[in-house]
């Protein structure tokens, strides 16, 4: 049986001003570096070890990744960057208020933009998006970036990192640890367990907690778990949904 975990990183200072983050990059709270740590104690205390660990080039899942591996004293495992694994692109919603901007457009318009699979929020002017000058994506082709996304577009960009670079570490019995994002882990799991288009929309990913998913030897994943107290897990989760309540 192989097994993987996921990760989204801790309370960032925009999930603590309820702002929308996608590719800005916004850094941890200090509940947010307490939530790695806490996760990394809880792994270590269940057993988990890991050999190789992935992350997005945003610094919140990064120090999230760096909180974990120290707490479990594993900082100098490899860990590899990819933009692949970046936050859903928020647009021209980047650096709102969700609150406020639930109050401006209404509660249902918002839940479309954050939870639809399909429906992408207003875009960037190209000239405007910061990410054509910003040199972490300068080997990039420009066309990749995006100026804004939905699940979809997301999914079109974690599923070949799945396929082409995490799958095969993991059925090759690598043990791997995956620092990420909200939306691109709603992409990933909406993946893995199969949730139709309809169904992920009701999916929250918790800040800080460890998700344990087991797969077979052909790589089907057999059954997914958070690690720690339930109840904080299903506090956590229904904060993240009622972000987009208008105040
Ligand atoms: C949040 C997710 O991303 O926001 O971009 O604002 O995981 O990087 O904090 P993260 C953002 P919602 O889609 O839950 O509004």
């Amino acid at each position: 049986m192989h097994k993987l975990v996921l990760i989204r990183h801790g309370q960032s200072q925009w999930n603590l001003d309820n702002r929308f983050s996608g590719w800005a990059d916004v850094d941890l709270t200090e509940q947010g570096m307490a939530e790695a740590k806490e996760a990394g104690r809880l792994l270590l205390e269940a057993g988990y070890t890991f050999d190789v660990a992935h992350t997005s080039v945003l610094k919140r899942a990064v120090r999230t990744l760096w909180g974990v591996l120290d707490a479990m004293d594993l900082m100098w495992i490899p860990v590899v960057t990819d933009w692949r694994l970046n936050e859903r692109h928020y647009g021209g919603l980047t650096g709102l208020n969700k609150a406020e901007t639930a109050a401006r457009y209404g509660e249902e318009q918002v839940k479309i933009w954050r939870r639809s699979y399909d429906i992408p929020p207003p875009p960037l002017e190209r000239a405007d998006n910061p990410s054509l000058r910003d040199p972490r994506y300068a080997l990039l082709d420009p066309s990749m970036i995006p100026d804004t996304e939905c699940l979809k577009d997301t999914v079109a960009r974690v599923l070949p990192y799945w396929h082409d670079v995490l799958a095969p570490a993991v059925a090759s019995g690598q043990r791997v640890l995956v620092a990420a994002h909200g939306n691109s882990l709603r992409a990933l799991i909406k993946y893995l367990d199969g949730m139709s288009d309809e169904a992920i929309v009701e999916m929250n990913v918790p800040n800080g907690v460890p998700l344990v998913y087991e797969f077979d030897e052909a790589m089907k994943p057999l059954r997914s778990y958070y690690l720690g107290d339930p109840d904080a897990i299903a506090a956590k989760m229904a904060a993240v949904a009622n972000q987009g309540k208008a105040r």
